[in-house]
């Protein structure tokens, strides 16, 4: 790469490094302290965010530094959304910089790092950088208190240290068993990014970047987060997870035993808590948004602003759907259909404090960051996703036609033996701590369980009667329920989780596809440590290494570890479903089969403004009702699987 780039990535590395320390670079700190974005005005396409945040910075209105900051806090937002303006509209990289370096020593940490981030992910001068993992970006949100504790110790010691962390709970807690998943730093990194990529506040229009089918990448994300959860209950013994209502009690409750920064720690959920109106919010309100929504869908239309209705019988409803009940920027009417999902996780974050009496922080539901720590995570989304499934369910199924794919035939299918396993994993807590002056950094580690499974393959035998281009999907469904009890096609639909989607050429005759697990849509691989990748650009800018830039670099993506569920120890049957079907007639863009938009598209969709590759709804063929027991046209096929959990390997 030229070195342009590779200074843009040290320069991003370095603002991003230690954010609750001022003037950690001389040079940007310089910069920061000399640039004067009121004489700039000219050099921002809208010079209206700049603008305001300057003004709001003197005098003294935005959040300050140290504070806890939360996107679902109006104001908190706001004012990030008006840093990033400020950093996305700088019409060149230089302003971009400049103005980056201006708010990093004052703006509030939270909100610099969050605005940052999503313009790093959306200017066209700054495609391909590398943001650090989350995790070391911001550890206090993805390892507990005893962690952060034993680390200060190390530190105050002056000594290097590796501090394991255990899951939250205990065994007497059943929810527990299931901790690894909801704890997993890498699924908490990919669910943080994917909001990044999918912001709810994104105004299309005016930042000029189309978000496709952003209201249904919301809907089929969660859906999976949720079915993956269940296939991990399932293969821990616990039943599947079930919805919430706002009039109920929330049996399990929840300790994060996760502090803040600053702030003190994480609220507790005790057991049997009850929501309770919050100032703006009334559980009556959730009560009527959900009401709304429900006629909605059942009238299968929704009713705009401007009194017009829009249909919801159709592909596209589920768009319209998600970007209603999230919602997004591009609700049809968030006045009527209100802010149901976002007033959930407000909801459940201030349970334990609905009044503000004690002037609780917010709990683990108010950041995307850590919010699946929480159980009651999966059972709000569960919670959504029912909704979403009242509206597929009304959807006609589909036709011979449209799952069929004429003159292509499963032959066969093999797959290898599918293996889990726990292994450990070190974060790196180089940002976790506050520097002293006295004191050196020292190399300090949290050490994690987390899941991972053998490499593995799926090999699909396919006959055409022509040379074609095919798109492959397949999924993996959960035999049996927790009963024991066999579940039929039209329930297990709900369960299947994707575990890859790609396009490939089959040949006249027979042709043998093959797909490594590393190859998966759906996952990307562990992030590089920011160490590591500070290390190599560095290099390279002495022109000692080259660094390859991948344009299309994803942060979201679900962690290849975790492709797989659990399983059991004496194996578990899994159904595994595999459909091709003919990419001409569902390809979208204009560009060759092979372009894969960084490798995760199956929840991450892509990012650019590319619209999705394929134009089939996004769970196909299971999104939709099934009747009967035999589901499978000849272009489909499925095989009993067994995944079996071993303690070490
Ligand atoms: Cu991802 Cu509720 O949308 O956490």
């Amino acid at each position: 790469p030229d070195k342009e780039f590779l200074v843009r990535q040290r320069e991003v590395l370095r603002l991003l490094n230690k954010v609750h320390e001022p003037n950690r670079f001389k040079e940007q700190a310089e910069l920061g302290r000399s640039y004067d974005p009121t004489a700039h005005f000219s050099k921002y396409k809208n010079a209206v965010p700049v603008k305001r945040m300057v003004k709001e910075y003197m005098a003294g209105h935005m959040l300050p530094r140290g504070a806890i900051f939360t996107l679902f806090n109006n104001k908190h937002r706001e004012e990030m959304i008006t840093v990033f303006e400020s950093f996305f509209f700088a019409e060149d990289w230089d302003t971009f910089y400049r103005t980056a370096c201006w708010a990093r020593d004052r703006v509030n940490e939270g909100q610099f790092i969050y605005a940052l981030s999503v313009a790093v992910l959306h200017r066209e001068d700054t495609r391909g950088i590398v943001l650090p993992p989350a995790y070391e970006i911001y550890p206090h949100l993805f390892v507990n208190s005893e962690v952060i504790h034993a680390a200060y110790k190390a530190k105050m010691r002056q000594e290097p240290a590796v501090v394991r962390m255990n899951f939250t709970g205990t065994i007497r807690n059943p929810e527990q068993r299931v901790a690894y998943l909801g704890e997993d730093v890498g699924m908490n990194s990919h669910h943080s990014h994917w909001h990044m990529d999918f912001p709810f506040w994104w105004k299309q229009e005016e930042y000029g970047v189309h978000k496709d089918r952003k209201g249904e990448l919301f809907y089929y994300m969660h859906h999976q987060l949720i079915a993956r959860f269940d296939a991990e209950r399932l293969s821990n013994d616990l039943p599947i997870v079930e919805p919430l209502y706002w009039d109920e009690k929330i049996v399990d409750g929840f300790y994060p035993q996760t502090t803040y920064r600053v702030g003190g720690e994480f609220p507790a959920r005790p057991d049997n808590f009850e929501f309770h109106d919050l100032e703006h919010i009334k559980v009556k309100d959730m009560m009527d948004y959900t009401r709304r929504i429900r006629e909605a869908i059942s009238q299968q239309a929704v009713v705009t602003r401007t009194g017009e209705m829009v249909s919801l019988n159709n592909t596209q409803g589920i768009d319209i759907l998600g970007c209603m009940v999230e919602p997004s920027h591009d609700s049809k009417h968030p006045e009527y259909y209100g802010a149901l999902h976002n007033y959930g996780h407000i909801m459940l974050g201030q349970i334990t404090d609905p009044k503000g009496k004690f002037n609780m922080p917010p709990g683990v539901m108010e950041h995307f960051e850590t919010a699946t720590r929480d159980p009651a995570f999966f059972r709000l989304h569960k919670y959504i996703d029912n909704l979403f499934k009242l509206h597929k369910d009304l959807l006609p199924h589909y036709t011979m036609e449209e799952l069929g794919f004429n003159g292509v035939t499963i032959q066969d299918l093999t797959v290898d033996d599918l293996v889990t396993y726990f292994e450990d994993f070190d974060i790196d807590m180089l940002n976790a701590l506050d520097d002293t002056a006295e004191l050196q950094d020292v190399d300090i580690k949290a050490r994690v369980r987390r899941l991972n499974h053998k490499p593995f393959s799926v090999q699909v035998t396919v006959n055409s009667e022509r040379d074609a281009m095919a798109v492959v999907r397949i999924f993996l469904a959960p035999k049996y329920d927790w009963f024991g009890q066999e579940i039929p096609i039209n329930e297990k639909r709900l369960y299947m989780i994707e575990i890859d989607k790609f396009v490939t050429k089959v040949n006249k005759g027979t042709t043998v596809v093959q797909r490594k697990s590393s190859e998966s849509s759906v996952t990307i691989p562990d992030r590089e440590t920011t160490k590591v990748l500070t290390k190599r650009v560095e290099e390279a800018l002495q022109g000692k290494t080259t660094y390859m830039v991948n344009k299309d670099v994803r942060h979201c993506g679900y962690p290849d570890r975790l492709l797989l569920p659990k399983g059991k120890k004496d194996g578990m049957i899994f159904t595994m479903y595999v459909i091709v079907t003919d990419y001409e007639t569902e390809k979208v863009n204009d560009l060759p089969y092979d372009y894969e938009y960084g490798g995760a598209i199956s929840y991450c969709g892509t990012l650019a403004g590319h619209k999705y590759p394929v134009n089939k709804p996004m769970g196909f063929p299971f999104d939709r009702q099934i009747d009967g027991d035999n589901f499978c046209t000849p272009n489909m096929f499925q095989k009993d699987v067994i995944i079996t959990f071993k303690d070490t390997i």
